[in-house]
């Protein structure tokens, strides 16, 4: 009998007597069957069934490196981290991520609430499906995380106690490479670009010194600012959804960094999806729905930001007249940078999105990439200039136009 008193990398029949000893969400006599469902980049991900209850669960465990590729060596700490910011997120922000059961630090194993009832944003955004709820949802958990865990609120002892207790140097490595150089250089040689795009890619992304300049400054810039407590890597494949539900996942990359990396990665992923809809010629309405999402992504995230800065702040000096404004202004600032940089490094780095690499003609998918990346660039090189989500959707609608395929 496996005692699980040290670490290994579980298969899906040793995953049931592990959850039989280390929880008691089953009935002792209950026959439970066991899948691993994990398509990420990082972990192994089981979940483990009581058909005859109607009862599950989800189990995930971290390796020492990347499922996807024994060239990341990663701590497993990844997963305590992961552990712990859904736990302190769930309180923050009530409803909007799933519970965690036990954290497991022999193991590497987070056990938490299965959320099979719900689909993966970006495969129901590639299907054209419409959620109502998403901007609202997104919006609060992100004020309600990132507000609340910062230096304006948190006592600042606190909050450096945080700081220090979510540093996580090899995820933060991964975005300073796959985000902040290699789609800028290419000089690990590993950027998989799209044949067809590749010259303009050259001659737009890797010969553009002024770009590359505002990379590496926002490179360090990520590297430094300490803002808040960041999910790190909130695409959307970490959002899972239902039409009335919204649950944001997989915080393994957390750590204390700029506000505007979380709310950059919504809006560029988002673009992704418009993108895709547009080049395809997709159902109008579900078009529209998107750039209402995008809107409201930017200017409910303000609304909630300046009430919740009202209720919440407790810094002497945060409550100078007209800090909070121009507090947001500077978020706003990083959000259309990271907006911009998450859209460069998806299409001319290594970690592509389905959004653009399932597009089925090669001229839409050349078109599309190319909407994205001419965006991309506007958000990074004049980021100060967007504070409305009227302006970040125009910039991409102005891109799409300058790319007319219709
Ligand atoms: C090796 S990890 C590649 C990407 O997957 C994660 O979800 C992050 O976005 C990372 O950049
Ligand atoms: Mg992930």
């Amino acid at each position: 009998m496996i005692n699980f008193n040290s670490y290994f990398l579980m298969n899906a029949e040793e995953v049931i007597p592990y959850v039989k000893a280390k929880t008691d969400f089953f009935d002792n006599e209950a026959s439970l069957s066991c899948d691993e469902i994990g398509d990420g980049n990082l972990n192994y991900v089981f979940r483990v069934r009581d058909e005859q209850a109607g009862k599950s669960l989800i189990v995930k465990q971290a390796g020492d490196t990347a499922r996807i590729s024994d060239e990341f060596k990663l701590s497993t700490n990844r997963i305590r981290i992961e552990s712990n910011v859904l736990r302190l997120e769930g309180e923050l922000a009530p409803g909007l991520v799933p519970d965690v059961y036990l954290y497991d630090d022999v193991m590497n194993c987070c056990v938490m609430e299965d959320l099979s009832d719900h689909t993966i944003l970006r495969t129901a955004l590639n299907e054209g499906r419409i959620f109502p709820k998403l901007a609202d949802d997104l919006t609060t958990f992100m004020v309600n995380t990132l507000l609340l865990t910062s230096d304006v609120v948190m006592e600042h002892k606190a909050k450096k106690a945080l700081v220090q207790d979510y540093i996580n140097p090899e995820l933060c490595e991964i975005s300073e490479d796959l985000v902040y150089s290699e789609p800028f250089t290419d000089h690990n040689s590993r950027n998989d670009l799209f044949p067809s795009n590749k010259d303009w890619i050259e001659e737009n992304i890797y010969g553009d010194d002024q770009l590359r300049f505002e990379a590496a400054k926002l490179k360090f810039a990520f590297m430094t600012n300490a803002q808040a407590l960041v999910h790190g890597d909130l695409h959307s494949g970490s959002v899972f959804v239902k039409e009335d539900s919204t649950k944001v996942i997989d915080p393994e990359f957390a750590f204390y960094g700029p506000m505007g990396y979380d709310i950059g990665n919504v809006i560029a992923n988002l673009m992704f999806a418009w993108s895709r809809a547009y080049v395809t010629n997709a159902d109008e309405k579900y078009s529209e729905w998107l750039e209402q999402t995008i809107t409201d992504s930017v200017d409910l995230f303000s609304e909630k930001f300046l009430v919740s800065w009202k209720e919440n702040v407790t810094d002497i000096m945060a409550k100078e007249q007209g800090f909070d404004r121009w507090y947001l202004d500077t978020v706003l600032q990083d959000t259309a940078s990271v907006t911009g940089m998450e859209m460069i490094r998806r299409i001319a780095g290594l970690a592509k999105v389905k959004d653009l690499t399932s597009i089925a003609t090669e001229e839409q998918r050349v078109t599309a990439e190319r909407i994205c990346l001419t965006a991309a660039k506007q958000f990074v090189l004049n980021a100060a200039e967007y504070k409305t989500g009227k302006q970040f959707l125009e910039v991409l609608k102005n891109s799409a136009s300058s790319h007319n395929m219709r």
